[in-house]
């Protein structure tokens, strides 16, 4: 084809196009929205069948959601808001500038905040409500590393003080400082939620949206229309639990949930897509997840463009523009923009030829723009039926200039030399004199200014100042013997495990007249496994819409009963989404105002290991509850192997402090765990967590032991559980026991004194993290008090009178009994289950790891002979009694 020829067959194709977008403006104007879409359905459905495939795709254009006709105007006085807006920048930079001249390297993000200042001032303006009489307040989760922005504003509204400004990430400091993100545990009366382990915001966000709907489904709080905001970072959205629960909240219909995703197209090391789009990328999974997608790309300088754009042009040029090309746009010349965006087409260059160099160069993008951003809010709020999310493109290190500006080193930038500070005073005219620059002296307008009027107006309008932490709902009686009598005295002829207590109890609770409405059963689909179906029927399974349907099993006893006001919360098969509502339930005293007590009982595998980070921030966000670690220990759990048999968690559970953990082996001590409990977060209001292993090992519960102090050693973890049975003899032996393993000691004990008569006491470690911390704080005391009179640990004076040599078993690792040795009367050997599981019988694997009654006996009559007497050439012939190969295959290594 000639050349002339194709130019005409491409003029008639753009004839064509343009007759069919004008035919397209004209039913729009004629007849509406959704004529035109009909329109588009018919002309789908007439292609396919003519066997034209239409490709699949989930995106919209790359311009706004919201065009300029439906904007609604936002109210309020721009020209003090973007004061203010410039004033929160400038403090939120020095902050982080002053930080780190005061001690390098102390850290800090100056162009985070700078890229969402418009994003976060338009919601405090506007949208986020505060706590009042009359209203619960929003909920706000601040992207963490923007923290500053936060401070810097609550520096204007007189929250916090210069000094405090001064301190920011000096908390050790005399005066006190500020905490480098949000961090509830760190600042109680201030930050709500922890947000700066990337990708937890997103899916705590979510639960948390969901938990809102919850209470006000069982009746425990009254509808408010609260909303749930998270202010999000794009970079974090590669994180897999920022989008891992986005169909959650579509299918539970959170429309009191909006997502404000600040796109600055660029995260730590560099861009998000350089080589895609982002926004076109998030758009696409949200909108296929069913929900309310808006994207906030371009800012009023590009309307009358858009509007102009006759060819299509510029919106095809805007669609094909990667990220990469934008980042480089931001820190090119406008000249460089006109040749290198508009240039690509001569109908595109033709548009902008009324606009100089300099003018294309400053055009915003949406994210920058306040109406625009106030729109975006204004229909997100107003939205019904789903959770929306908000795509807000922005420039990262925005007003950094030729320093930070989109460049790749931005996010890690804290310094700015004198040049760089008059360069950001004057672009947003802070009134700060050339020679105090210098200082990067805080600025704060007197009392009277139009901007600090302004502004406190309208916190006051909105319910007053957030983020704000709040403590204190009503605590719950500490009278709960009622609770834990019936297990005192043992199950008679009846073989228990303590997962089945442990559900008999929770059933208890659940059916209690004054707490029984506050708990809260959260289980990942495991609830089957750990025989809790029977709750499905008492309690129900919390459904927003009831249940819709016929359940199959619905003719039998324990049906799968979902209902509007059920009490569980079964998340399906998502540990992640699962602590995400432990968290939310268990800091319900605080951002609810009421006190819901939370269960989560799951795989003991798949807590702490699987979830430790939620679980790290469920201690931030100073939630209380109780996590229950079922199907637990290594050698308990029969036949699952590798990665089920969790022998382990208790190690893991030592590191978060505010963590108890228990590993008990009978039902009384169960009992009285959840007693301690129940008593010591909800009745004296302490932040603590309590993790509890519970095993399905059937065997016959004992009676609680008569003595003195067992109920004492239950909570402190250890007490002496059966003394020597051999008649006039003190044990020179001490067998430590633990869960499930405890049974292997008592019968090590009947072995010790029958075939070897050595009298042997056995007790029963409930916790070995209670006894170290208990043990490590006596010995800083001492240490911080020499000269007085020393103070002993518990287990010291609990063993104060014990002679002889000990040996501890549990189906954890060896390192738990062995972290206590500094502090027993005498010597340990400690068994336990190092190694990977394996799939086996109980008998066979508690051989393979070496915690049966035989091991733990062989290692008394070692550890006798060794250090207190006993003879070597018993324990030659116990090996040999007990038929152990001393050839074995070492668990620990194979
Ligand atoms: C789980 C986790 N990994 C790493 C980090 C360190 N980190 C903090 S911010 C950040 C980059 C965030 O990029 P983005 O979400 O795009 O935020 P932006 O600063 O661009 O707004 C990284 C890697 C973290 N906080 N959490
Ligand atoms: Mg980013």
């Amino acid at each position: 084809m000639s050349k002339e020829k194709q130019k005409t067959g491409q003029q008639l194709q753009e004839i064509e196009n343009q007759e069919w977008r004008e035919s397209l403006d004209y039913v729009l104007k004629e007849q509406g929205a959704e004529r035109v879409l009909e329109i588009l359905r018919q002309l789908q459905i007439r292609a396919q069948e003519q066997g034209v495939s239409i490709p699949f795709t989930a995106n919209t254009p790359y311009i706004n959601t919201i065009p300029r006709k439906q904007q609604s105007v936002p109210p309020g006085n721009r020209e003090i808001e973007r004061r203010i807006k410039s004033i929160v920048r400038w403090n939120a930079m020095a902050m982080v500038v002053r930080a780190n001249r005061e001690s390098a390297g102390i850290g800090g993000h100056i162009s985070t905040y700078a890229s969402a200042a418009t994003l976060w001032e338009v919601g405090f303006n506007h949208f986020w409500r505060g706590r009042t009489d009359d209203f619960i307040g929003d909920m706000v989760y601040f992207q963490g590393h923007a923290a500053p922005g936060v401070y810097a504003r609550a520096f204007l509204e007189g929250r916090l003080t210069e000094q405090d400004l001064i301190n920011f990430r000096r908390e050790l400091d005399p005066k006190g400082g500020l905490s480098s993100y949000p961090h509830p545990y760190l600042m109680k009366d201030f930050w709500e939620f922890p947000t700066v382990s990337m990708g937890l915001t997103a899916l705590s966000a979510i639960y948390q949206a969901r938990f809102n709907h919850y209470l006000v489904d069982r009746g425990l709080r009254k509808s408010s229309g609260r909303k749930v905001w998270a202010m999000l970072g794009d970079g974090e959205m590669d994180e897999p639990e920022s989008l891992g629960a986005i169909t959650l909240a579509s299918r539970e219909q959170l429309d009191n949930l909006i997502f404000v995703i600040n796109c600055n197209l660029q995260r730590l090391d560099g861009p998000v897509r350089g080589n895609g789009k982002i926004i076109q990328e998030l758009e696409a999974a949200f909108r296929g997840a069913g929900w309310n997608v808006i994207k906030v790309i371009w800012s009023e300088d590009w309307d009358p463009l858009l509007e102009a754009d006759d060819s299509g042009k510029l919106v095809k040029r805007m669609d094909e523009v990667l990220d990469g090309e934008m980042q480089r746009y931001t820190a090119s010349s406008g000249e460089y923009v006109r040749k290198d965006f508009f240039g690509r087409y001569p109908e595109l260059l033709e548009l902008v030829k009324g606009y100089s160099d300099e003018q294309l160069g400053a055009f915003k993008r949406g994210g920058h723009d306040p109406v625009k951003v106030y729109a975006a809010y204004k229909a997100a709020v107003e939205h019904k039926g789903t959770p929306t999310v908000i795509l807000a493109q922005t420039i990262k290190g925005y007003g950094l200039g030729e320093t930070g500006e989109g460049k790749n080193i931005t996010h890690s930038q804290k310094k700015l030399n004198e040049d760089e500070l008059k360069e950001f005073r004057t672009r947003f005219n802070i009134p700060i004199s050339d020679d105090q620059i210098a200082a990067a002296p805080f600025y704060k307008p007197a009392d009277d200014s139009p901007e600090m009027k302004y502004l406190k107006q309208r916190r006051k309008e909105l319910g007053g100042s957030l983020p704000k932490r709040f403590s204190g709902s009503q605590p719950m009686a500490c009278q709960t013997d009622w609770l834990v009598k019936e297990y005192l005295g043992g199950s008679g002829e009846r073989e228990l495990a303590t997962t089945m207590a442990f559900v008999h109890l929770l059933a208890k609770l659940l059916r209690d007249d004054e707490v029984g409405k506050l708990i809260v059963p959260i289980v990942p689909d495991e609830a089957r496994t750990f025989g809790m179906e029977a709750l499905f029927r008492q309690a129900g399974i919390y459904s927003h819409v009831g249940q819709l349907y016929e359940p199959i099993d619905k003719g039998s006893l324990l049906f799968y009963n979902e209902k509007k006001t059920g009490a569980i919360l079964e998340e399906g098969l998502s540990e992640a989404g699962s602590m995400a509502s432990f968290i939310a339930a268990g800091s319900s005293y605080s951002t609810n105002q009421v006190q819901t007590i939370p269960f989560y009982t799951f795989y003991s595998m798949f807590g702490f290991q699987r979830v430790g980070d939620l679980i790290w921030q469920a201690c931030d966000s100073r939630a209380r509850g109780f996590l229950i670690g079922a199907t637990a220990g290594r050698t308990t759990l029969a036949g699952e192997g590798l990665q089920h048999q969790d022998g382990h968690s208790h190690v893991l559970a030592l590191t978060p402090t505010k963590v108890k953990a228990y590993d008990p082996a009978f039902a009384y001590e169960l009992a009285l765990i959840v007693q301690d409990g129940l008593n010591r977060m909800y009745c004296h209001q302490e932040d603590l967590i309590y993790y509890l292993t519970v095993t399905n090992e059937t065997y016959l519960m004992p009676a609680m032991p008569k003595e003195k102090g067992v109920r004492e050693g239950v909570i402190k973890g250890l007490y002496r559980f059966r003394k020597s049975g051999l008649k006039g003899k003190q044990a020179r032996i001490h067998l430590f026991g633990s869960g499930a393993i405890l049974n292997e000691v008592i019968k090590a004990q009947t072995l010790l004194e029958e075939d070897y008569d050595v009298a042997t006491d056995v007790w029963s470690v409930t916790s070995y993290k209670e006894l170290y911390q208990d043990a490590i704080e006596v010995d800083r005391w001492n240490l911080l008090n020499p000269g007085k009179k020393p103070r002993k640990p518990y287990l010291a004076q609990v063993l104060e009178k014990e002679e002889g040599v000990f040996v501890a078993a549990s189906d954890y690792m060896k390192v738990l009994p062995a972290a206590l040795a500094k502090w027993l009367p005498g010597p340990i050997h400690c068994l336990g289950t190092d190694g990977f599981g394996r799939s086996d019988s109980r008998e066979r694997l508690r051989d393979f790891f070496e915690v049966d009654q035989r091991y733990i006996a062989l290692a008394a009559l070692y550890q006798w002979a060794d250090r207190d007497g006993g003879s070597m050439k018993v324990v030659q012939q116990a090996l040999k009694d007990f038929d152990i190969d001393p050839e074995k295959l070492n668990p620990h290594q194979d």
